[in-house]
């Protein structure tokens, strides 16, 4: 049921508009210099699929675009209409990968490219393979908010609310986000979290009604990451004996360590070492079942300092490892 094991469909996506900070726009231009694609084609002999740009989508940026106030929520969101219009462009793009029985490599951007990402396989692996896909999600953050319960109002807070339908579009603004339907979606059940050390009160509640699995740092600290990544496999049916099914990656950097990734828009101390970053890669590129990859939330400026820090070449260099432990760099 898998993709072509060595057609890779690139997608750079220089968009922020899910989060307020500048510079995580800039990351894909910034980890393809870093030599990223040339790595991959080269060392891991893939055939790149790129149309050679990185987006930035402003044909699909309305003029105007004010904050969205919907009952009972705590804080207006923020460029919905931007970033639906956005994310259902990506998501073309990525079915337009994928329905070709590509594997789809997209580098982002913040993590609300995700809706569209995800949307796009969601909807290809339906298609051609008649199943369902399963999502892991590599985050410090839950990301999993809906826009009544978000304190920020940032979409990149509320990816996973949307791919669930969880959230969906509100009657009286059927233009934000209107355009996902059931073949852009994903199960709960089929939703897997590792990394999570600040997730907010009301997503909390969230992740226990609906019974979604979910490995914080402290199951890491507690079990170690060899065990976790076989317990997430096995919750996904993808561990060894088990049938398999095709697996979205969608791995944010700010759920590596500060001190291995500072280049990010939300750091948060207390993250994953790099090892256990391109452990959970590996793990993931051993199950055969990979068929997407987002890489998100490098910010090539941190504090205002700008590109060439080290905090910034250190975060990019770590985003490029991660994926290429994906796309099987470790194997022997
Ligand atoms: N939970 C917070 C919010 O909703 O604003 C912080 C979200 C940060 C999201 C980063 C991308 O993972
Ligand atoms: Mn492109
Ligand atoms: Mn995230
Ligand atoms: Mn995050």
């Amino acid at each position: 049921f898998l993709p072509s094991k060595d057609q890779l469909g690139v997608v750079g996506v220089g968009f922020s508009g899910g989060q307020t900070k500048p510079g995580v726009d800039a990351a894909p231009a910034a980890l393809i210099e870093a030599g990223l694609l040339d790595s991959l084609s080269n060392e891991l002999g893939y055939t790149i699929h790129h149309d050679g740009k990185v987006h930035n989508y402003t044909e699909y940026i309305p003029p105007s675009d004010p904050p969205l106030q919907t009952a009972g929520a705590r804080a207006p969101m923020l460029k919905a209409l931007t970033v639906s219009n956005v994310t259902k462009a990506i998501a073309d793009q990525v079915y337009e990968h994928a329905s070709q029985g590509r594997l789809v490599l997209t580098l982002g951007g913040d993590h609300s490219i995700a809706i569209g990402t995800i949307a796009g396989t969601a909807k290809a692996v339906r298609e051609r393979l008649g199943r369902e896909m399963a999502v892991i999600w590599i985050d410090a953050h839950a990301d999993i908010n809906t826009p009544e319960s978000s304190g920020s109002g940032n979409i990149h807070g509320m990816p996973v609310s949307y791919l669930t339908g969880l959230s969906k579009a509100p009657k009286e603004n059927p233009e934000v986000f209107g355009w996902m339907k059931d073949e852009n979606r994903i199960n709960v059940s089929k939703l897997v979290y590792i990394g999570l050390r600040d997730v907010d009160i009301p997503e909390k509640k969230i992740l226990r009604e609906n019974g979604i699995k979910a490995f914080s740092m402290h199951d890491v600290d507690k079990y170690g990451i060899g065990r976790v990544m076989e317990m997430a496999l096995e919750h996904l049916n993808c561990g060894p004996g088990q049938e398999g099914m095709p697996i979205h990656l969608s791995f944010d950097v700010d759920a590596l360590d500060p001190q291995v990734a500072p280049s990010t828009g939300t750091p948060v101390r207390g993250g994953l070492t790099l090892r256990e970053g391109d452990f959970i890669c590996e793990c993931i590129h051993e199950t055969g079942c990979l068929v997407a990859m987002d890489l998100v939330e490098v910010n090539t400026i941190v504090e205002g300092v700008e590109h060439d820090s080290f905090g910034s070449m250190e975060t990019v260099r770590a985003g490029c490892s991660l994926v290429r432990c994906a796309l099987g760099e470790s194997l022997l």
